[in-house]
């Protein structure tokens, strides 16, 4: 037997001990439509970025298309094994493979592929920044790459992404490179203090921490935070304060963890990265469509606050653009035919980006393409089920809009209405805001890993929180006409608290009424059309903090996020006031102390909670409403 076998592999070739993994793999591209390229391009430091290049087999005179990513460019291009582009590519990109587009993902520095220093959202040159580098210039250099690098193309660029994506999309809006044509930054985290990613108007967001462990305890893929048990109120209450959840976490070895722990109020270190505001201050060059979710539960801030500092520029009405879909965070890019139990008119998404999109990207970046019929602002309209095409946004505020908003009051026995609270017996409604029970976000048990439960946690059914005793509701009759709001309602609340801090949550929804024939089970269903949270301490200063004075009746003024709603006959508003959103918001003590991270067990402590409604105290939400129909 043994001479048999020797025979036999005398005449093979591959010698049983040859090693099976090779040195290097490539898989044959004959049949594919495609060519990918592997590159590092040089930035002006001298780091390398890497960047994969999709370019259709035969592409003459291509434009591109450009996103930035935090995410690994190998894996954003390569959605699935195929030789076909399109199974290759995300879903959200079909319409441009169909287009004959070049596409272009590069991992930004640091990450990945990509040489050079990860910072998060790296702040652009200047005090925040004393490097030669910044994203701005990321961008440029990479551009000016492509257009001498591609001759496939036309030398045009077009950038798009959402979100961290979205962001380096903003980034690059900065000095931006000549060839860089038309831009889309979706749900871009824009001020990541006020209402995107990490904070709302100074309420930690503690979901974060899996996004910082995944992101930057290494360069490559990461994990979140390993837990104790399944339902994250329980884990985060044990934890105590958002600080000792870090330090027990090992967090205080992560240089953001720590940003953000030395930088729990507004200061230079915010103030200095909010992209809004760095927006308004530069000349609007690039054709910019800016666009976010009604429902965003990531970054609800940045695209439409992007665009109302940029719109006051847009002189010619040919440069910035507004697009609001019915839709979760980056849903743009997937299926939009509902969230949660909504279901729209058809896949808004695929109907957005094929039909609004695509022609407003080829008319700046395809060779002769017509002119897009592109709406300067485009918003869906959440009640009526419909997009709705408007010249400006918004359609109803204080200055400068056709419609002025309308005072919607909160009043007593729980009523909500127009007309102004008079001199009754009930000064204001209270509750007990106890930190040890705080109200949750999302039905129990929460776990912030259900990607499904995140998405779509702000069209939740309010009705699992109505009727605890720390929640405050106001209802309105039932409407005889539609009411159409069109802008961000404004809070003007009066309140007060036994504590020295206190977080005040607003919600404004849509009561069904309680036979809905053509889908039984939304009878009743209150969906929150609008909401946010509110640090206290922060009444009068987002950058200096202060103690509350107890039991002070005191007004706290914020906006909460657009909407374009029309409430219709029979459907009732609703207002809900709380005092907590846990564990998605780390616990105000209602004690106050110096930085919240560091609170200890003592310092939380209950509070009564007053919302109060006399004449000289009079809380009302001031309602966009949108007078004489569109
Ligand atoms: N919302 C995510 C993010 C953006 C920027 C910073 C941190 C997180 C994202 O989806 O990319």
């Amino acid at each position: 037997l043994a001479a048999a076998i020797g025979a036999s592999f005398a005449q093979a070739q591959t010698a049983p001990l040859t090693p099976d993994i090779p040195a290097k793999f490539t898989a044959p591209t004959e049949s594919s439509d495609y060519i990918k390229r592997d590159v590092m391009i040089p930035m002006r430091d001298g780091v390398k970025l890497h960047t994969v290049i999709v370019i259709p087999k035969g592409a003459k005179h291509a434009p591109i298309l450009l996103t930035r990513t935090p995410y690994n460019a190998s894996g954003r291009a390569a959605r699935t094994e195929s030789p076909s582009m399109l199974a290759q590519l995300p879903q959200g990109d079909e319409v441009f493979v169909r287009g004959g587009y070049i596409r272009v993902f590069q991992d930004v520095r640091g990450k990945y592929g990509s040489e050079g220093e990860y910072v998060m959202t790296r702040p652009l040159r200047g005090p925040l920044n004393s490097s030669e580098v910044d994203h701005s210039t990321d961008a440029y250099d990479t551009i000016d790459w492509l257009v001498k690098n591609l001759p496939e193309s036309n030398g045009r660029v077009g950038m798009l992404g959402s979100s961290y994506e979205g962001f380096t999309v903003v980034m690059a809006l900065v000095n931006p490179h000549p060839a860089l044509k038309v831009a889309a930054p979706e749900s871009p985290m824009v001020d990541g203090w006020m209402g995107d990613d990490w904070f709302h108007y100074g309420a930690y967001r503690q979901t974060n921490f899996d996004y910082i462990r995944g992101q930057t305890a290494q360069k490559g893929k990461g994990e979140g935070a390993p837990r104790v048990g399944f339902d994250d109120y329980s884990n985060f209450l044990a934890a105590g304060s958002a600080g000792d959840y870090a330090r027990a976490n090992g967090f205080d070895q992560l240089p953001f963890w720590k940003k953000l722990d030395e930088h729990p109020s507004y200061d230079a270190f915010w103030q200095g990265q909010a992209l809004d505001k760095v927006m308004a201050q530069q000349p609007l060059k690039v054709p910019t469509m800016w666009l976010q979710g009604l429902w965003d539960q990531e970054d609800m801030w940045g695209a439409i606050h992007s665009y109302e500092a940029t719109e006051p520029k847009d002189k010619g009405n040919d440069k910035n653009y507004l697009v609001m879909g019915p839709w979760r965070h980056s849903q743009v890019n997937y299926d939009g035919s509902s969230l949660g139990p909504l279901q729209w008119d058809g896949d808004t998404a695929l109907q957005f980006r094929r039909d609004v999109l695509k022609p407003f990207f080829d008319q700046y970046l395809v060779d002769g393409a017509p002119k897009a019929n592109t709406p300067p602002v485009l918003i869906y309209n959440t009640g009526e089920n419909r997009w709705d095409h408007y010249k400006s946004w918004p359609l109803s505020c204080d200055k400068g809009c056709a419609s002025k908003p309308k005072a919607l009051y909160l009043g007593t026995d729980g009523a909500l209405s127009f007309t102004a609270p008079g001199d009754a017996a009930a000064k204001f409604d209270e509750y007990v805001s106890d930190p040890a029970k705080p109200v949750p976000y999302q039905p129990r048990p929460v776990h912030f890993a259900d990607h499904d439960a995140w998405t779509r946690w702000l069209v939740n059914d309010q009705r699992f929180v109505d009727g605890r005793p720390d929640v405050l509701t106001y209802v309105s009759e039932p409407l005889k006409e539609p009411l159409h709001i069109g802008g961000a309602p404004q809070v003007n609340l009066y309140a007060s608290t036994s504590g020295t801090d206190s977080d005040w949550v607003v919600k404004l929804i849509d009561v069904y009424p309680d036979t809905v024939a053509s889908n039984p089970s939304m009878g009743g269903y209150e969906l929150a059309v609008s909401l946010d949270i509110f640090r206290g301490r922060y009444r009068t200063s987002f950058e200096h903090p202060q103690a509350i004075a107890s039991d002070q009746p005191l007004l706290y003024s914020f906006g909460l996020p657009t909407t374009n709603h029309v409430f219709k006959p029979g459907h009732r508003i609703m207002v809900q006031v709380q005092s907590s959103l846990f564990p998605l918001y780390d616990r105000n003590p209602q004690t106050y102390v110096p930085n919240i991270f560091d609170a200890k067990a003592s310092d939380y402590k209950k509070a009564t909670q007053r919302v109060w409604h006399t004449p000289g105290t009079a809380s009302f939400i001031s309602l966009p409403v949108v007078s004489g129909g569109k």
